[in-house]
């Protein structure tokens, strides 16, 4: 039998209201993210874990703006405002979240020179985070996914999993997107087409 985790992605200040890279609605998950992950046997978060000075921020390219996309040599890379700064009150996990029954947190995004969407691999999708192993050595074979951003984060950690041959659940009432140029959409089409289940 297959052991099932929980995977909350990125639960963190800066991606709730009033956080640097705030997103709609991102503190009105907390209750029902809480809620799963007192129904999961095996929970585990990741944290969205910038040094000063990112390659992913705005502020590091003079002359470019938020949400712009610049190339970079492991593709295409969105600019963000400066956000989850290792140690800051904004990397910090939403206060309201049930964090304690986390047996993994996963850190990413912590390499200045790549940026991290996924949980799995950093954006040259070819350094691993180490979670794939992770999960494989406990035996875990079907994930469950919540939490910000719906087509970032979130979506890109699904695709992952997926290839890695998790069998993979998106709980889209315990996500938030930020929905740059029609981004939820394009993603969830993606998510469905890599045999993603949206519930
Ligand atoms: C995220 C943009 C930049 C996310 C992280 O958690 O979805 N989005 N860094
Ligand atoms: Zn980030």
């Amino acid at each position: 039998m297959t052991e099932q985790a929980l995977i909350v992605i990125d639960l963190q200040n800066d991606f709730c209201p009033g956080g640097a890279l705030a997103v709609a609605g991102g503190d009105e998950i907390v209750p029902l993210v809480n809620d799963l992950v007192r129904n999961f046997d095996h929970v585990v978060m990741t944290q969205d874990w910038h040094p000063a000075g990112h390659s992913s921020f705005a502020s590091s390219h003079p002359g470019r703006r938020h949400f712009e996309t610049i190339d970079m040599p492991y593709g295409p890379q969105t600019l963000w405002p400066d956000h989850c700064i290792q140690g800051s009150l904004g990397s910090d996990f939403h206060s309201g979240l049930a964090w304690t029954k986390a047996e993994l947190l996963i850190r990413k995004g912590f390499r200045s020179a790549i940026d991290s969407y996924s949980a799995f691999f950093e954006n040259d999708h070819k350094t691993p985070t180490g979670l794939a192993g992770y999960l494989r050595e406990r035996g875990i074979g079907e994930i469950t996914l919540c939490g910000l951003a719906t087509d970032f984060c979130v979506a890109y950690s699904a695709l992952d999993a997926a290839e890695q041959g998790f069998s993979v659940t998106v709980r889209l009432d315990a996500c938030r997107g930020i929905d740059l140029d029609g981004s939820v959409e394009a993603m969830l089409k993606r998510m469905r087409a890599a045999g993603v289940a949206l519930a």
